[in-house]
C-alpha cells in the first residue's frame, strides 16, 4: 500500500490513525548556492519515499531554501524584523509560491494527493511572536484524504506588519494543535552533530548542546540548526531529526537521526 492508498483508506474509514507532520528542509529541496533552483534530484528522492510509505495523516512543510531566504534578506525581514513593504512581502510569498509549486508537481508526479497551504494567507503572528495557524482547513484536507503542504513564508505580524515564518515554527504550531503522533525535520545532515561530527542520538535540553550548535549560513535569516532544536524542545510528541536517507525509516515509525524530546530522560 502506498501513502495515497492509505490516505484514501482512512479517509474512507474515518479512523483515528497515526498522523505525521513532515518538514521538508530548504537545503535538501533546493541548490542554497544558485537563487531559486530546485534539487530536482533530492525532490523526487523524497517524493518517491512519501510515496512508498503507508502514512495516513500527512502534513508536509517545506522551508525556504535559494528561494524563501534570498528574497527576504533582500528585503531586510525575518522573524523579528518586519516590513510594511506590500513589494517586498509580494516578493516574498511568489518566490515561496514557485517553490511551493515545485514541491506539489514533484509530490503529483508520484500520485500523492498534495493540496497547497500558503501561511500568509492562513494565519498571523500576534505581538508576543507566537504563530496563529487555525487548523480546521488542515482537519478537513486530511479527513478528505489531501496531504496539505505548507510552506515557511512571510506572515502578518501584530505591531511589525509582516515578518519571517519559519517552516520549523509552522511544524511547531501545527503539530501541537493537530496533536499528532510522529514529527520529523528532513535536513541535510544526518541528525544533529556534535564536537566530531556524530550524530547524537537523544537530546533532552538545550544547556546540553548549546555549545556544539553553531550559527546558521549567512543566507538563513531563520536560525538554523540552533533555532530548531530550541522549537522541537517545545513539543509534547518529541521529533526527530534526519536526512534523506533516513526518510524511509522515519514514515515507517523506525529511529532516525537525532531525537529530541524535552518529556524524556
Ligand atoms: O527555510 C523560511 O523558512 P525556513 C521561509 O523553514 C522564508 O526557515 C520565506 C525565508
Amino acid at each position: 500500500m502506498t501513502t495515497a492508498e492509505s490516505t484514501a483508506e482512512a479517509a474512507e474509514s474515518g479512523a483515528k490513525t497515526p498522523s505525521v507532520v513532515l518538514k521538508l528542509g530548504g537545503s535538501v529541496i533546493t541548490d542554497k548556492e544558485k537563487p531559486e533552483t530546485v534539487d530536482t534530484d533530492r525532490l523526487v528522492e523524497a517524493a518517491a519515499a512519501i510515496r512508498d510509505a503507508t502514512v495516513s495523516n500527512l502534513v508536509i512543510v517545506h522551508g525556504g531554501g535559494s528561494f524563501g531566504h534570498p528574497a527576504a534578506k533582500g528585503a531586510d525581514v525575518a522573524i523579528e524584523t518586519g516590513t510594511r513593504d506590500t513589494e517586498a512581502i509580494r516578493e516574498i510569498h511568489a518566490a515561496m509560491g514557485r517553490l511551493n509549486g515545485a514541491v506539489l508537481d514533484a509530490l503529483a508526479a508520484e500520485e500523492i494527493p498534495a493540496v497547497p497551504v500558503r501561511p500568509f494567507s492562513a494565519g498571523s503572528r500576534n505581538r508576543n511572536g507566537d504563530i496563529v495557524l487555525p487548523t480546521a482547513h488542515l482537519e478537513t484536507m486530511l479527513e478528505e484524504g489531501f496531504v496539505p503542504v505548507l510552506h515557511g513564508d512571510v506572515i502578518v505580524t501584530a505591531e511589525s506588519g509582516a515578518t519571517i515564518v519559519s517552516g520549523d515554527e509552522l511544524v511547531v504550531s501545527v503539530a501541537e494543535d493537530l496533536e499528532v503522533d510522529a514529527v520529523g525535520l528532513c535536513t541535510t545532515v544526518p541528525g544533529v552533530l556534535d564536537e566530531n561530527e556524530t550524530v547524537i542520538p537523544e537530546i533532552h535540553e538545550f544547556e546540553a548542546v548549546r555549545e556544539v550548535l553553531g550559527g546558521s549560513s549567512a543566507t538563513d535569516v531563520t536560525g538554523g540548526m540552533a533555532g530548531k532544536v530550541r522549537s522541537l524542545l517545545e513539543l509534547d510528541t518529541g521529533a526527530q531529526i534526519f536526512d534523506l536517507a533516513g526518510l524511509e525509516d522515519f514514515l515507517a515509525g523506525a529511529t532516525a537521526g537525532t531525537r529530541i524530546d524535552s518529556q524524556e530522560e
